[in-house]
């Protein structure tokens, strides 16, 4: 696709782009929407083939935001800002890094507010305490800084009650013996192991780290390489690394029974959605399954809510989703088409997607 069609195809709000010099780092911020209140979403930072992939990933990311924060029923509109780097992050030199932290900040104070950024792929908290040192609004920065801290936790636990739910779908009411293939064992994707074994489940995964792999292997999961996690047999497939693992040909193909997990655009279209509920898979639409993060950073640091509070509302993701599951079936539509159709409600748009 080229940047015109993204851009003409893009049905956001401001995409702001910065190339800076001296630091070789470009810089993308994409505001969605401001209907439910600021916009807001992380900071995803890596090297991209081109500028035209990172604005391209960053709107795309941007618009899952405002659906993420429809779904979890928050006060908040979608954004989110990417930094494409000019070299691998544990290339680059500490004061390198603080200095496009600095201009990320000063990037953000531009906005006045309008964006609120927080941790990805790729940030910390410890990076959001520099940015927010900075004068620039971010969420979900260490606790010893006044943040809510690490925002994993409360993703996976989401991840999990929407395997539960999920599985239940599909007839199996116990994770005991279910196969779970988890594809990415990074924070949240290991603790998504850590729940699934605590429920007796049989874990099969893999990570481009064989560090993780290992830490995996001793919590008694199987691992495999990551080029067979798409072939591997399961009853529930979650995708926990990098979004547009599912395209038209793995929905086609893919040996699964529903698909669950906390990477985001997890489907490259909505052909890819579809295909699965042509073949009665069931999808845990991403934007739902992984608002855990989003509930925790928001919940904590904008509504006020304690650490149970968090906790409840996270667990409500099964009742989003089981909503979603029988929209789909009283409309005859795909669990994806019916999600972003609850959302579009919560945003007070039902009715505009056809
Ligand atoms: C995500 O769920 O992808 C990011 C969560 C988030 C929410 C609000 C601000 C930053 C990040």
């Amino acid at each position: 696709m080229s940047i015109e069609d993204v851009i003409t195809g893009w049905d956001g709000s401001l995409v702001a782009t910065r190339y800076d010099r001296e630091t070789g780092a470009f810089f993308v911020v994409a505001i969605h929407s401001r209907e439910r209140g600021p916009a807001a979403g992380g900071t995803r930072v890596k090297q991209y083939d081109s500028y035209a992939d990172a604005v391209t990933d960053a709107t795309r990311l941007a618009g899952a935001m405002t659906l993420k924060m429809a779904a979890a029923d928050l006060p908040m509109g979608g954004g989110k800002a990417v930094i494409a780097l000019p070299a691998p992050r544990r290339e680059l030199a500490d004061d390198h890094w603080r200095r496009i932290l600095e201009l990320h900040a000063e990037n953000l104070k531009t906005l006045g507010g309008s964006y609120w950024t927080g941790p990805d792929l790729g940030t910390s908290s410890a990076d959001m305490d520099v940015v927010c040192g900075f004068g620039a609004p971010a969420f979900g920065r260490s606790e010893a800084a006044g943040g809510s801290g690490s925002s994993a936790p409360a993703t996976a636990l989401g991840v999990h009650v929407a395997i539960v739910a999920s599985a239940a779908e599909v007839g199996i009411d116990d994770l005991a013996g279910c196969r779970i293939a988890v594809q990415g064992l990074g924070a949240v994707g290991m603790e998504v192991v850590e729940l699934a074994r605590k429920d007796g489940a049989h874990l099969i995964v893999t990570d481009i780290d064989p560090v993780l792999c290992e830490r995996a292997a001793a919590l008694g999961a199987e691992v495999v390489p990551p080029d067979a996690i798409l072939g591997v047999e399961s009853d529930v497939f979650s995708p926990c690394a990098v979004g547009g693992v599912i395209d038209v040909d793995v929905a086609r193909t893919i040996r699964t029974r529903a698909v669950v997990g906390s990477a985001n655009n997890v489907l490259t279209d909505t052909a890819a959605g579809d295909e699965l509920a042509r073949r009665g898979i069931v999808l845990a639409p991403d934007f739902v399954a992984s608002g855990g993060g989003a509930i925790h950073l928001i919940g904590r640091e904008v509504l006020g809510w304690t650490a149970e509070e968090v906790a409840t509302h996270v667990e409500g993701i099964a009742d989003t989703l089981r909503e979603v599951f029988v929209r789909s079936r009283v409309g005859g539509i795909s669990h994806d088409h019916a999600a972003r159709d609850l959302a579009d409600e919560r945003l007070g748009r039902a009715g505009s997607r056809v």
